[in-house]
């Protein structure tokens, strides 16, 4: 976009007059950032229009997902816009500071983790590339909980990212509609998020539906003055878009999560049909040329009865030919294989939710089981394990993949273990359904704007082609051997590590060295991403610093950044575990500035944006076989931090695409797992016989560490002695610490080191979202670059 000063004081100006009459010089920052917001707004406005209408006259292809872990606009959206700078410069003129307006805004943190942030990534990418495609979720009025720590606990505070309205959001009542669930009807009101691609006109659209009830007060009941029944209509239709369910990769089977399962699939659907007959009127067999639908995971997977019902109900289209459109349209993907995750429902709780839906399942059930009779007549046993509804649980997996024609997995290894494991029936029956499709990350976010100083010193060594492919960066290896590269990139680490020291320090008050190694962990907190199997190094490191105090190495800053499910004990037990640690060794003068272990609280969007860009080590120390992909892991490496990982999940393609010898790989692979547990895995051998383990683990229940009497770190024992080490931290500790050895001797050269960031920065090419979302349009949605003019 072009940049025309004048212009833009003069809106900025309008703007904050007529919103807050007040005036630029008197403005406070939040004024500002909400007269910013909408003089974007304002700017947007055309291209954003005229993208809708080439969009509906194409085919589009409609990303459903519960989960949109966006983050804050502003910053993106300027950057995007390609005015970032002009805009800082133009405000500091004013005398007004860009980071101070910046930090106004609050995340729209509308998911947990990967699974939510892949969703935004993807958003980001579709609209950089011009491609039709547009997201569809909830409107949650409080996203992910705000995290505190309270003696080394988690607490939860709500969230509240609507305060103050969101200057983001379009209002669209004209697209409101009505969806019906078997006792009660709500209006589900549209509020659209403009979605600004990188150096282009097109301007996509996030939909997000709140809930709103029909009549929103009762007035016979009001005026027998009683309030409290009048309201309850409006408040039980209202909780559908409240709040959004704090579970990772559990799934929670409650009544009010089903409810907005449906609720934004029943509205996007009727949406996208209500759009299709406009231009198609009702040629319904065409919708597979013009409509793609992917269900992320199996939370929306209820569209596929919903859109049995728009078209056999609504619209009269006989089942089977609607079938065959179901079938077409339809594509999912598989985001985990821990099998708590995938989402079964009690048929009783789901036919008294959605009756009529309940009986749609039930006849793509009867359907699928005919057919399954047909095919293994000889075998029972595996008719059984594919039915869709199997005693009275409904299993949604299974639907998803009946009801698409393509279903993936989101890294080579996941996909695989998919295949061969726990999708093994349906990949005998559907070869052709099942492909694989790597996820990957924007580098407009992760990149050019959380490290603007190394993606200039990129630009300035081989242009910015790189922003919009991110392949371009393999023409980084041709310094691999100019030390002053090397020391440039070695320098910008640190500048940027100082600049984390100074955000932690006005933050939580605590004092990093920025020349110590910064090892980070941030993710979910989840026993199988093994933070326990961290902070077990990190205390046996410090047994050993004290025990040799003249120990030759260099200081290290472990960092951890994790939220736990509400109700998921052991994960808070395990937060308190490195707070408990932290306080030891952060206490202990004889270790200062050596050792030190920081917890950074309530991790998310904005924060991680300044903590991928400070990292040395990237843990991703997952049990083999457990984490689908990741994509922290790529943030990190497109930031030049060196993995330390298990071979799981993407870590397997990073350490293809960089080198092996790049990263730090340790640990049990899939297939050492799988002899382990046929051969009887017990915990208690590596307990007795690797050196100082013993003492790691017992300082849970022998007194040197203290849960504060809540009972947890002997809960957590047990399950590693008593309860055989699902996770096989014991197993794996010992490579573990052998590699934080190496690391911790390798990092001392210098020019080393720094060639193996250049190696994974050079290598990052293929983790790009855009690489990503081009498979996706290519081999699974067919859908064409459609550029705005
Ligand atoms: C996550 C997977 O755990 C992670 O490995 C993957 O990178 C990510 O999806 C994106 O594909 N799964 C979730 O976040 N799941 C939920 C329900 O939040």
């Amino acid at each position: 976009m072009e940049f025309n000063k004048e212009k833009w004081k003069e809106k900025l100006e309008e703007r904050l007059l007529e919103k807050f009459s007040v005036s630029l010089k008197d403005a406070s920052p939040f004024e500002v950032y909400k007269a910013l917001g909408e003089t974007v707004m304002s700017f947007i406005a055309k291209d954003w229009y005229e993208t809708k209408q080439e969009y509906s006259k194409t085919k589009q292809a409609f990303y459903l997902s519960s989960e949109f872990l966006m983050g804050r606009a502003l910053g993106n959206n300027l950057i995007n816009l390609g005015i970032d700078k002009e805009i800082q410069e133009f405000l500091k003129e004013l005398g007004i500071d860009y980071n101070q307006i910046e930090d106004e805004e609050e995340d729209a943190a509308l998911g947990n983790g990967g699974l939510g942030r892949l969703a935004a990534c993807f958003m980001d990418s579709l609209a950089t590339l011009n491609l039709p495609g547009q997201g569809y979720s909830i409107r949650y009025r409080n996203g992910i909980f705000n995290q505190y720590l309270r003696d080394g606990y988690q607490v939860e505070k709500p969230e509240t990212w609507l305060k103050y309205e969101d200057v983001w959001s379009v209002m669209r009542p004209e697209d409101e509609v009505v969806v019906n669930f078997g006792y009660t009807s709500v209006r589900a009101l549209p509020y659209d998020m403009p979605i600004i691609g990188y150096g282009t006109k097109n301007v996509n659209t996030l939909r997000l539906w709140e809930a709103h009830s029909i009549v929103d007060l009762d007035l016979g009941v009001f005026n027998q003055q009683d309030y409290l029944h009048a309201t309850q209509d409006k408040t039980l239709a209202e909780d559908i878009s409240r709040v959004l369910y704090p579970n990772d990769s559990t799934d929670e089977g409650k009544k009010l999560r089903l409810r907005q399962q449906y609720f934004f699939v029943s509205a996007s659907l009727q949406d996208i049909i209500k759009k299709f007959k406009k231009v198609h009127g009702r040629e319904f067999s065409k919708i597979p040329e013009f409509i793609s639908i992917q269900l992320n995971d199996t939370h929306p997977v209820i569209a596929i009865p919903e859109l049995m019902r728009i078209l056999v109900d609504v619209e009269g289209v006989l089942w089977e030919d609607a079938w065959e459109i179901v079938k077409k349209t339809f594509s999912y993907t598989n985001h985990t294989i821990l099998a708590e995750a995938l989402e079964k429902w009690w048929v009783g709780l789901y036919q008294e939710v959605v009756p009529r839906i309940f009986q749609i399942t039930e006849g793509i059930h009867n359907q699928f089981k005919n057919e399954l009779a047909n095919l293994y007549p000889n075998d029972v046993n595996k008719q059984n394990r594919m039915q869709i509804i199997q005693g009275n649980m409904i299993h949604m997996a299974w639907l998803a993949i009946y009801g698409s024609h393509k279903v993936n997995g989101v890294a080579e290894l996941h996909t695989e273990i998919l295949k061969e494991h726990e999708l093994r029936d349906w990949y005998e029956l559907y070869p052709d359904k099942f492909l694989n499709k790597t996820n990957g990350i924007t580098q407009r976010r992760w990149l050019l704007k959380s490290n603007p100083q190394l993606a200039s010193y990129i630009t300035e060594l081989i242009g910015d082609a790189w922003i919009k492919d991110l392949s371009e960066l393999k023409k980084l290896e041709q310094f691999i051997d100019d030390k002053k590269v090397l020391s440039k990139i070695w320098d910008i680490k640190i500048e940027k590590k100082k600049e984390l020291v100074e955000y932690l320090r006005e933050t939580q008050g605590i004092d990093i060295n920025p020349n110590s190694i910064f090892d980070v962990q941030v993710k979910r907190l989840h026993e199988y991403k093994r933070q326990l199997l961290n902070i077990f190094q990190v205390y046996d490191l410090y047994q050993q610093l004290k025990q040799n105090p003249n120990m030759d190495f260099v200081p290290t800053t472990y960092i951890y950044g994790a939220k736990a499910a509400p109700g998921y004990k052991v994960a808070k037990g395990i937060i308190r575990l490195i707070n408990d640690i932290a306080q030891i060794i952060n206490g202990d003068d004889e270790i200062k500035d050596r050792l030190k272990v920081v917890f950074v609280e309530n991790y998310r969007v904005t924060v991680a944006e300044k903590i991928f860009p400070a990292a040395d080590i990237s843990e991703q120390i997952s049990t083999a076989g457990k984490e689908a992909s990741g994509t922290g892991n790529m943030k990190f490496m497109l930031n030049g931090a060196i993995t330390l990982g298990t071979l799981d999940g993407a870590n397997v393609e990073i350490a293809k695409e960089a080198g092996e010898e790049n990263e730090y790989i340790f640990g049990m692979r899939v297939k050492d797992i799988e002899e382990l547990r046929k051969k009887g895995y017990d915990p208690r051998f590596p307990y007795n016989n690797v050196t100082g383990l013993k003492q790691v683990v017992d300082a849970l229940i022998d007194g040197r560490l203290s849960d504060l009497g809540s009972g947890i770190y002997r809960e957590i024992h047990s399950l590693l002695m008593e309860r055989g080490d699902q996770y096989f931290v014991l197993e794996d500790f010992e490579d573990y610490r052998r590699k934080q050895r190496e690391i911790n001797r390798d990092y001392k050269d210098k020019i080393s080191w720094a060639k193996k960031m250049l190696k994974n920065i050079a290598n990052a090419g293929k983790f790009s979202s855009d690489r990503t979302i081009l498979e996706y349009a290519n081999e699974i949605w067919n859908i064409k670059e459609t550029k705005i003019k």
